[in-house]
């Protein structure tokens, strides 16, 4: 049956690769970046039919208030949320890394994955529907960047926490842990990366599951 899902981070990489798989699979999206022209080019390809488009900065809560708003004055209702959008400033540690980095990583991975889930949550609570998060390996192992990996096991245990506070009306939350993408995110593609039509992947599986199943976590590595 065909769901309306609301996209964060839609203008690149996992998220642009999630609009196209969720859309062959016959749902509707919500797409969200701070890159207009980028998310111009998605319509564009798909129509006005099956995607809307709204720029937003989802560090700042009205912003992504206002994508809600605008969601479902289109589409009626939210069924699905990815909280995708993330950064990483070179992924520095303490040592070397600036605090102004710093400040941008926890501005995009943390405070926008609350404000995105504050926003979004009434909308969820109406459909009983699922919110859906890009934590990483990162968030359940160690690495050099301390502060982009702890990020991420903020992301990792806001997912965990999130889906009981979600079960007491029968909403899902699942946190997709993906290794190494090949994205913009690193300057250089590597064949041994994941592609992000895998990561797509298992967000169109978590969604297509039978609402009984609730899917807490995914986590994908690359097999090299
Ligand atoms: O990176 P990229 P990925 N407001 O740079 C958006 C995680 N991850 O697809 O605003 C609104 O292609 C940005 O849009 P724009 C990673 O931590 C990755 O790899 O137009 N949107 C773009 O659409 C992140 O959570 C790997 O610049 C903002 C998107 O975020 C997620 O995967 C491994 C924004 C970033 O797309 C997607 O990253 C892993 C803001 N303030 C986890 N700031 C990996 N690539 O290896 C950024 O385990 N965006």
């Amino acid at each position: 049956n065909e769901k309306i899902v609301l996209i964060t981070g839609a203008s690149s990489g996992i998220g642009a690769a999630t609009v196209d798989k969720v859309i062959e699979a016959g749902h509707k999206v919500v797409i969200t970046a701070r890159s207009t022209d980028k998310l111009n080019k998605i319509v564009k390809r798909w129509g006005e039919d099956k995607v809307l488009a709204v720029t937003a900065d989802v560090s700042k809560l009205d912003q992504i208030q206002n994508v809600v708003e605008k969601a479902k004055e289109k589409f009626g209702r939210i069924d699905v949320v990815f909280a995708n959008a993330g950064t990483g400033v070179n992924t520095p540690g303490i040592e070397n890394g600036e605090p102004s980095e710093w400040k941008t990583m926890l501005d995009v991975n943390i405070n926008a994955l609350l404000f995105t889930a504050k926003a979004c949550l009434p909308a969820l609570k109406e459909t009983q529907g699922h919110f859906i998060i890009t934590s990483s390996t990162a968030g359940k192992k160690t690495l050099k960047g301390s502060v982009y990996g702890a990020t991420k096991w903020f992301a990792y245990g806001f997912g965990q926490n999130l889906a009981a506070e979600m079960a007491e009306w029968n909403g899902r939350c699942t946190t997709i842990c993906p290794g190494m993408v090949n994205t913009p995110f690193f300057d250089e593609a590597k064949p041994d990366k994941l592609d992000p039509s895998d990561v797509a992947e298992a967000v169109v599986y978590a969604i297509s599951a039978n609402p009984r199943c609730d899917i807490r976590e995914i986590t994908l590595m690359p097999t090299q």
